[in-house]
């Protein structure tokens, strides 16, 4: 019920805000999503808070969705196992680090395992701040605001981050990673 509610409502409510601040902007409405927030700060200032809000909250949810599963396989071995061995001295040191993070962001925010400049980093963000908006290519993402998981965890974000390691969709991420190659 916290996923459905998360993707119908907040999700949903994003893409319906989006979808308005665009209308009449026929040169941006024809954009990737990628290609619209990276151009974040030359957007015309009228909807420039409005995208980022809103188009940053489409991109970061589409992306959450995709690289989750139930069921999902750990990551053991392959192309990413060894690059976030390589990044973050073991696979979990690696979950330790994005946990740790993800849990201690201050307020509505993400945590994302991003491509940047050929090198894996773990960063966090306000809001619905997407990577793309600092050029960087989001591989995996974590919601921390509290609609992610209230329903369910309360308060409890560390309980939540953890039970979310049991939903990653590995093969996807790998896949996102490896095309990036
Ligand atoms: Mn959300």
């Amino acid at each position: 019920m916290t996923m459905e509610i998360h993707h119908q409502k907040h999700h949903g409510g994003y893409v319906e805000k989006l979808n308005k601040a665009l209308e009449g902007h026929k040169d941006l409405e024809s954009l990737e999503i990628s290609e619209l927030l990276q151009k974040i700060d030359i957007l015309p200032e009228e909807i420039r808070q409005a995208v980022r809000n809103n188009g940053g909250g489409h991109a970061n949810h589409s992306l959450f969705w995709e690289i989750m599963s139930p069921g999902a396989k750990v990551l053991s071995e392959g192309e990413l196992f060894v690059a976030i061995e390589k990044y973050f001295g073991g696979f979990d040191k690696f979950v330790n680090e994005f946990s740790e993070v993800a849990a201690t962001h201050f307020g509505s925010g993400w945590a994302f395992l991003v491509m940047n400049q050929g090198m894996l980093e773990i960063i966090t963000l306000p809001n619905q701040d997407s990577p793309l908006m600092e050029n960087k290519i989001p591989i995996l993402g974590l919601d921390v605001w509290e609609h992610a998981y209230y329903l369910k965890y309360q308060n409890r974000r560390t309980e939540y981050i953890n039970s979310w390691w049991s939903v990653v969709n590995w093969p996807k991420v790998e896949e996102r990673f490896r095309n990036l190659r």
